[in-house]
């Protein structure tokens, strides 16, 4: 498939409530949308890139340049086969995994379509098992100014059907919170995210998590160290997962190597793109870790592709990824909305992503967009 022209779209877009983590608060919610042209198709992707270089050193900025001047140049006129193809495109490129990310999203989506499957079906053609048709997802909280206040928000979810909550937190905001939340919901699923706001010398504090009996402690350390969490680790009961420190199978082979983490939030961006995540994921399995599939707040496009993602055997336990009204009202495609009685997202099965982008909608979100061809 010859890549005929790529669009490169920055949107914003509220959220339906403040997001509020150990390294920030969003309201509002930029990232750039990828389409890829060839042969008739569209191939969509989510560019993850946020506002502010709080969780990656990634912005939609930078991302937009190293799109616009690296990566798009280095695939129009390429005759496209398989995603597979673009790691060797990309490789004069050191970094910037959310920008590479992006476009292969859209390279798996036009490829999908044009094999006549679904994304899920395509990415879990090595697997005998094939796709799950639904995915186990839960929802995370953000800080809230009060416990009690959190206390409301995780009652609203528990009523909406989410069967795991994952709370965010930072110095200050911590065991008092775990204490009362499990208090209040002594058999829900609970974990914590701290997006990296301790160190090693906080250890103690962890300790007095052990006997909440929580699902699990995600990146409470440097956000890229492997090593403190590999001493941190026989030091807690809380099972412990990594998020920002694996950027790449690489780190995920260290951390299994150190014996830093039981669990690995596996985020398709973050590593880079699908290929990547999916060699994690095998890994994973060799190592018989936890796995799940991790968000970045992503709008429809993004979210289709998460889903798919985690329809692969591997992944055993639930995702972050939310029903849309979570996120967006309304969203830039259909909305996903939540199977109750068991907490899970019944994974497109369309062609693709299995989504039809609204272009209306995407319009009236958009700030920028550049046309580029080869
Ligand atoms: O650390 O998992 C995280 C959102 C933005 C940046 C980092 C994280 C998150 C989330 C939300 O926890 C996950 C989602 O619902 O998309
Ligand atoms: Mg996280």
């Amino acid at each position: 498939m010859k890549i005929e022209r790529i669009d490169l779209i920055h949107i914003s877009m509220p959220l339906v409530s403040d997001f509020t983590t150990s390294f920030g608060s969003q309201r509002q919610r930029d990232c750039i949308i990828v389409a890829l042209h060839s042969e008739g198709l569209v191939g969509w992707g989510e560019c993850v890139a946020t506002n502010d270089p709080g969780y990656s050193y990634e912005t939609v900025h930078t991302a937009w340049h190293i799109l616009r001047d690296f990566l798009v140049p280095a695939m129009l006129a390429q005759d496209l086969q398989e995603p597979e193809q673009l790691a060797a495109w990309f490789k004069p490129v050191r970094g910037h995994p959310l920008a590479k990310a992006g476009l292969e999203q859209a390279a798996w989506d036009l490829t999908a379509q044009r094999d006549g499957r679904s994304l899920a079906q395509k990415l879990a053609a090595p697997y005998a098992a094939g796709p799950r048709s639904r995915v186990k997802v839960g929802v995370s909280i953000g800080i809230q100014p009060t416990i009690m206040e959190t206390l409301g928000v995780i009652e609203g979810y528990v009523a909406q059907g989410y069967g795991r909550i994952k709370l965010k937190i930072k110095p200050g905001h911590d065991v008092a919170l775990a204490r009362a939340a499990r208090a209040a919901f002594p058999d829900l699923p609970i974990m914590l995210d701290a997006n990296s706001a301790y160190t090693l010398a906080d250890a103690a504090l962890f300790q007095q998590l052990d006997d909440l009996n929580l699902l699990m402690l995600e990146q409470p350390l440097g956000y890229e160290d492997i090593y403190d969490h590999s001493q941190l680790r026989p030091l807690i009961q809380t099972p412990l997962c990594l998020d920002e420190s694996i950027h790449s199978a690489d780190h995920a082979r260290t951390a299994v190597a150190l014996g830093a983490c039981d669990i690995i939030n596996i985020k398709p961006s973050r590593v880079g793109g699908w290929a990547e995540a999916r060699r994690i994921h095998d890994l994973g399995v060799q190592a018989g870790l936890g796995l799940w599939v991790g968000g970045m707040l992503e709008t429809g496009i993004g979210r289709a592709a998460q889903l798919a993602l985690a329809s692969l055997p591997g992944f055993n336990l639930p995702g972050d990824i939310s029903a849309t009204d979570r996120y967006y009202v309304p969203d830039i495609t259909p909305p996903f909305s939540l199977n109750s009685e068991d907490s899970t997202i019944t994974v497109p099965t369309g062609l693709g992503l299995g989504v039809a982008v609204d272009l209306k909608q995407l319009t009236a979100v958009t700030l920028r967009r550049e046309q580029l061809r080869g």
